[in-house]
């Protein structure tokens, strides 16, 4: 739905001026495609991971997956924000989280070997590792961030696309998008108490991933004992 300022600008515009609009739009567009493309391809693998490991192993480490691809606004706004020259070329270079996905594991144990399964295809580049499960962020923020590059196969050939893949459990998680809803809400200003009790309730998350994948272990290696025999 266009708002009553576009349709007033579309309203004064003239006949270069929309042709050029709409070049710009299908520009845009096109661009925004192939990190469409590109969100659909580490899906598929993803799934495709998820699927074997339930079938062969009756045991999925993925507990879900979820993508998206940031709106134009967005982009323009990043880009300006972090100085890029507001031009298609240079915002491809200059960010890397267009396209991004977000798996979450059962256990950090899953997420190591996930990331490793997938990183280890030979049509991913990896770009950048940040792995803030080994050395969390000082607000006690956890997950394992890949920059990857996947080809994305078009009519005129194959083209690598920028993907951001978040890697974290389901407590880190649940903390992230806890501490992203207080900062939304109080816009910068969080007080202190709500700072200390994200931080504090991160390490309890810690505590809480290390007891359960402990539990969890015991549980996968319990074999029930031979039933006996009466006679
Ligand atoms: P959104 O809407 O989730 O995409 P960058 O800002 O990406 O250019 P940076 O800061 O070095 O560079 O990237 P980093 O550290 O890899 O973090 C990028 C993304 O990780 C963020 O994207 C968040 O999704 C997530 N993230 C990082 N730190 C925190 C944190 O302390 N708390 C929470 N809740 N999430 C975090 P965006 O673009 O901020 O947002």
């Amino acid at each position: 739905m266009l708002s009553p300022r576009t349709l007033e600008l579309f309203a004064q515009a003239d006949s270069g001026t929309l042709s050029d609009l709409t070049a710009l739009r299908d520009e845009i567009s096109r661009f925004l495609m192939r990190y469409r493309f590109g969100v659909a391809e580490v899906e598929t693998k993803l799934d495709i991971l998820r699927e074997e490991f339930s079938l062969v192993d009756g045991y999925n480490p993925i507990e879900r997956i979820s993508c998206r691809v940031k709106s134009i606004e967005s982009v323009l706004e990043k880009a300006d924000r972090k100085g890029i020259d507001l031009d298609l070329d240079a915002i491809r270079e200059g960010l890397s989280d267009i396209a991004g996905v977000r798996v979450v594991c059962s256990f950090v144990s899953d997420v190591y070997r996930i990331v490793q399964l997938l990183t280890s295809q030979d049509d991913i580049t990896v770009l950048q590792v940040k792995d803030y499960i080994a050395q969390p962020k000082p607000n006690g923020y956890r997950s394992l961030h890949v920059i990857l590059e996947v080809p994305v196969f078009l009519s005129g050939g194959a083209e690598p696309v920028r993907v951001e893949v978040q890697f974290r459990t389901i407590a880190m998680d649940f903390w992230a998008s806890l501490e992203h809803k207080t900062y939304y809400k109080y816009e910068t200003q969080v007080p202190q108490h709500l700072i200390d009790g994200l931080t504090d309730a991160a390490e309890t998350a810690a505590h809480l991933d290390a007891t359960m994948e402990q539990l969890h272990l015991k549980v996968r290696s319990y074999r029930p004992p031979a039933p006996t025999i009466a006679i």
